[in-house]
């Protein structure tokens, strides 16, 4: 049996983190970067997220991928194939995973922020495909697709699911796709986009009676507290989502529920009440923009597939 090899290419630097956290904080509209979500805890809440009735991508996804993933992997092959998978984001590597039989994948690049995530699930994924070539990569790729020689010559498929190109605005999103068209050295990339809908139904996504997105948000103070020392108290702060229709994207913020002054080493910043920190943008497309977006970062005969109410799309794009 193989076993798979890690690379972590970045560390994170906790002086830049903290400088970073900081300069969002001081900022006029004050904002904290929607990776800080993701913290133990974090990661278990938004794991809890995808489970809630109200937030429909992760399954309407899933039901996409089970239904028109043989569809999809035809395509890849008409388009010349790519037996080297590199998942963006890749966490427990189970929607890749089960895609391997399907698209013969050989050799699967897993890329998440730490190696430290991906150690179990590629070593779980080994057990059940012993001869194929695992690689785990620590890296935020969120700034750069700046992917090793260890992950190989020839096509790739750069699979990105899960929406996550929403928590990037346009630019970013462009800039991203540039990369990834790159990345795929003349292969294919596989993304899920989250496309506009109704706003109650968006809202009670972000909004859940539950109150665990509620949580997954207020989480993120605790984390910036550990970060930087900073005094974050929860019951100051609420949780604020809402669709902002023009920029079809959903906001999340945190809004303070009494005046208060938060205090870390060297510094501090006094919240008057209603006072709002920007925690997250979650924008919605439409097919035909996306598919521009696409042909804007070079790729070429572009595909969608998509539920039957059109809530969610992947995209199939060749760099070939
Ligand atoms: C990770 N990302 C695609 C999620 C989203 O829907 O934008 C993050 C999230 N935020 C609140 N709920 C889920």
């Amino acid at each position: 049996m193989k076993t798979p090899a890690f690379l972590q290419i970045v560390h994170a630097d906790p002086t830049a983190l903290r400088g970073e956290l900081i300069g969002g904080l001081c900022a006029e509209t004050a904002s904290i970067a929607p990776k800080y979500f993701y913290d133990a805890l974090g990661a278990r809440l938004f794991s809890a997220i995808t489970e809630l009735p109200e937030y429909y991508p992760m399954r309407t996804e899933a039901a996409i991928f089970a239904r028109h993933g043989e569809a999809m992997a035809a395509a890849v092959g008409d388009m010349g194939g790519a037996s080297t998978w590199v998942d963006l984001g890749a966490g427990n590597c189970e929607k890749a995973a089960r895609m391997f039989d399907l698209f013969g994948v050989q050799r699967y690049v897993a890329v998440d922020i730490s190696v430290d995530y991906l150690a179990h699930a590629l070593e779980h994924l080994q057990r059940r495909h012993p001869t194929m070539d695992l690689l785990g990569i620590g890296m935020d790729f969120s700034r750069q697709i700046a992917l090793p020689a260890e992950c190989g010559d020839g096509p790739r498929l750069i699979f990105y699911p899960g929406s996550s190109i929403g928590n990037f605005d346009p630019a970013e999103s462009l800039r991203f796709l540039l990369q990834a068209y790159q990345a795929a050295q003349g292969g294919a990339l596989l993304i899920g986009v989250d496309l506009v809908k109704p706003v109650d139904v968006l809202e009670a996504a972000y909004d859940d009676p539950l109150g665990v997105t509620a949580a997954f948000n207020r989480n993120l103070l605790l984390h910036v507290n550990r970060l930087t020392g900073s005094d974050f108290r929860l019951a100051e702060w609420r949780h604020v989502a809402y669709y902002n229709g023009p920029s079809s994207r959903i906001e999340m913020h945190l809004e303070a529920v009494r005046q208060t002054t938060v205090r870390w080493p060297g510094g501090e910043r006094r919240f008057e009440t209603g006072t709002r920190i920007h925690t997250e943008n979650s924008y919605k497309w439409r097919v035909a923009d996306f598919a521009r977006l696409l042909a804007r970062a070079g790729f070429s005969g572009v595909r969608h597939w998509t539920d039957e109410r059109e809530w969610f799309a992947v995209f199939l794009a060749g760099s070939g």
